[in-house]
């Protein structure tokens, strides 16, 4: 789409216009004083016990996602020094755990070293607490930034967590580097954040199957999530184009089925141990994977596999296109449901989390009988394995479990209706409205990535919706949260993923984390505009509109 030049000249001119605002990048560059108020900078290697006056160039107010409440303090701002050491409740080894994981953070770019000690902080040092009525709820906290120093409580480990990438996101944008940054003013704003998310469930659905992405890719939106205080990461593990993840006894899903991937490719699964590894990580960042094995279907690659488990006793040829809707397992074929109760009951032992996902969308090729048929049983085999259910919205067409979360993807009158039906008999829905959150619309006409089924959605148009009042019919009371979906049919990797996911994943956090009253299109377009030089710094791709 750009040239090479093209695109490192609009690197720079972003980075100078957004940079750590226009004044802080002059004076980064110029060595003055930043912001208008600072006449000194304090030095980051000043062993000297006067406190020079410092110039934040973020504001409080430039959080993504918005916070509950931000109070600036003025003459409050605080750096970030050598001098400093990550303070920790004696006792607290989750509060350490997420010590060290910020000065993993901070380490590289400051070069500070940013010991990790038990006890109080002086106004040095950052203070990590949890404590309990510290902040509201389990993943709430409050971030206080003043002389004294800078305190983040919680009155659990998740809240911290998502205080200490409040903190992350108010250091200058250098904070990303990979590498030392010198001459920076490691200065956070003075005031105090006090905030809580306004929904429970926050995610992100990331498809796999389309493309292959390998444990290691994943990892890295994983990180992204937790930037944005995400806490669910929803895997879409098998479809018609491929099946990635390793059953044992049934070895021909990933030596057969594992091997193409939508419009070609080599494909590829991940064993267990994999698996296994990402889930670990995602609950370093306190974010819960739910995993989804897609049926009856969506099946073709399994099929493909293991073609007993069709209906019509034929073979199946490997698929490679973007259609859906024609593949299916055989409903009336206990050989199906044996399957079923091995690959889910792996599943679920590999899953900590509450949720297994069985998908449940697009069997075009069965009567609705046949389909509640199968989907009875299949939830069955899910709270056999002391899983919870969750399904895209087709499952309010048959009869959800008690417990059963119904995913509401495609705007529809007929679909709101039967997930309104569900509602009122106590299923609950997350909200994944394709036409504000599928990230995989196309921004506009002409984009080389994404598709348009759902219509265009450019950035203002993944902000514009409440998960509150998407679904007719549907209360706030049944909305647990919010998900944001990436498939992959257009994505031929992590840049052209990142590309779709970056701005508009900033849309979800939103919705699914801010207040209605902060919601103001004009002011997170400057929000989420100040987070591109962190993104240029860390090196993630993103579309610039
Ligand atoms: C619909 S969302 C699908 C997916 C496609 C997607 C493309 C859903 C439950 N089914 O299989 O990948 O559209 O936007």
């Amino acid at each position: 789409m750009r040239t090479p030049a093209a695109r490192l000249l609009v690197v720079i001119v972003a980075l100078a216009l957004f940079g750590a605002g226009v004044w802080g990048v002059v004076s980064w560059l110029t060595g003055g004083s930043s912001g208008s108020g600072g006449s000194a900078r304090s030095s980051p290697s000043s062993t000297s016990e006067e406190r020079l006056p410092v110039s934040a160039s973020t504001r409080l107010s430039d959080l993504v996602p918005a916070p509950v409440r931000a109070q600036p303090a003025a003459g409050a701002d605080w750096a970030l020094t050598a001098k400093a050491r990550i303070r920790t409740a004696p006792g607290s080894a989750e509060a350490a755990r997420t010590g060290e994981y910020l000065a993993k953070l901070l380490r590289p770019a400051t070069g500070f070293d940013l010991p990790v000690q038990k006890g109080s902080g002086g106004a040095s040092d950052i203070a990590l607490v949890i404590e309990p009525g510290a902040a509201d709820g389990p993943e709430g906290y409050r971030l206080d930034i003043g002389p004294d120093g800078v305190t983040v409580r919680a009155a659990q480990p998740a809240g911290l967590f998502h205080g200490v990438q409040s903190l992350r996101q108010l250091l200058p944008p250098q904070i990303e580097s990979p590498t030392r940054v010198t001459g920076v003013p490691w200065a956070l704003p003075g005031g105090s954040i006090t905030d809580r998310p306004r929904f429970a469930y926050r995610g992100l659905s990331l498809d796999i199957a389309r493309h292959y992405f390998t444990p290691a890719e994943v990892r890295r939106f994983v990180d992204h999530l937790a930037r944005y205080k995400f806490n669910h990461l929803h895997l879409h593990l098998t479809d018609d184009q491929g099946w990635r993840i390793a059953i044992e006894g049934r070895p021909r899903l990933t030596e057969i089925g594992a091997a193409t991937q939508a419009r070609g490719g080599p494909g590829g699964f991940w064993t267990q141990d994999d698996y296994r590894a990402v889930v670990a990580y995602a609950a370093e960042h306190h974010i819960t994977v739910v995993p989804e094995i897609d049926m009856p279907g969506h099946t073709n690659a399994a099929l493909v596999a293991y073609p007993e488990l069709g209906c019509d006793g034929k073979t199946y040829e490997p698929y490679t296109g973007t259609q859906v809707g024609f593949s299916a397992l055989c409903v009336e074929s206990e050989e199906t449901y044996a399957f079923l109760d091995q690959v889910i009951g792996q599943i679920a032992a590999l899953t900590p989390g509450p949720y297994v996902h069985i998908g449940g969308d697009e069997a075009h090729t069965l009567s609705a009988e046949r389909y509640a048929a199968f989907m009875d049983r299949a939830q069955q085999i899910v709270v056999r394995h002391g899983k919870r259910v969750m399904a895209w919205n087709q499952l309010a067409d048959a009869t959800p479990v008690p417990g059963a979360v119904v995913e509401y993807w495609r705007p529809d009158a007929r679909d709101a209706e039967a997930v309104a039906r569900a509602a009122r008999v106590g299923a609950q829905v997350v909200v994944a409205p394709a036409d504000h959150v599928y990230l995989d619309m196309a921004y506009a006409p002409g984009e080389r990535l994404g598709t348009k089924w759902a219509g265009f959605v450019d950035v203002e148009q993944s902000y514009a919706w409440d998960p509150a009042t998407n679904v007719p019919g549907v209360p706030e009371e049944s909305v647990i949260g919010v998900e944001a979906a990436l498939w992959t049919e257009t994505v031929g990797g992590v840049a052209d993923a990142e590309y779709l996911v970056f701005p508009r994943l900033l849309s979800a956090a939103e919705a699914a984390w801010s207040p209605r009253e902060t919601h103001d299109w004009q002011a997170f377009r400057a929000r989420w505009a100040a987070q591109t030089p962190r993104w240029d710094i860390a090196g993630i791709t993103y579309a610039r509109r």
